[in-house]
């Protein structure tokens, strides 16, 4: 299944790499691909439950304001 996560506070390439590595890192995700103009990551995963993916990115130091 795909994802759109908002992600709130991302300002760079470093950011985005963070966001990147931090969802990669999830069990069930499969591809990862961050738009940092959009504030938007979008995902492709086997079934990620929300909550891991708020927890990832909430504790790299940002904000998930919204998952579709
Ligand atoms: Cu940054």
């Amino acid at each position: 299944m795909k994802k759109e996560i908002k992600i709130d506070g991302m300002h760079c390439d470093h950011c985005v790499a963070r966001v990147d590595s931090a969802l990669s890192a999830l069990d069930g995700v499969n591809k990862v691909k961050v738009n940092l103009k959009k504030g938007i990551a979008k995902i492709e995963c086997d079934g990620v439950d929300n909550a891991a993916i708020e927890k990832a990115i909430s504790d790299i130091g940002f904000t998930v304001t919204e998952i579709g």
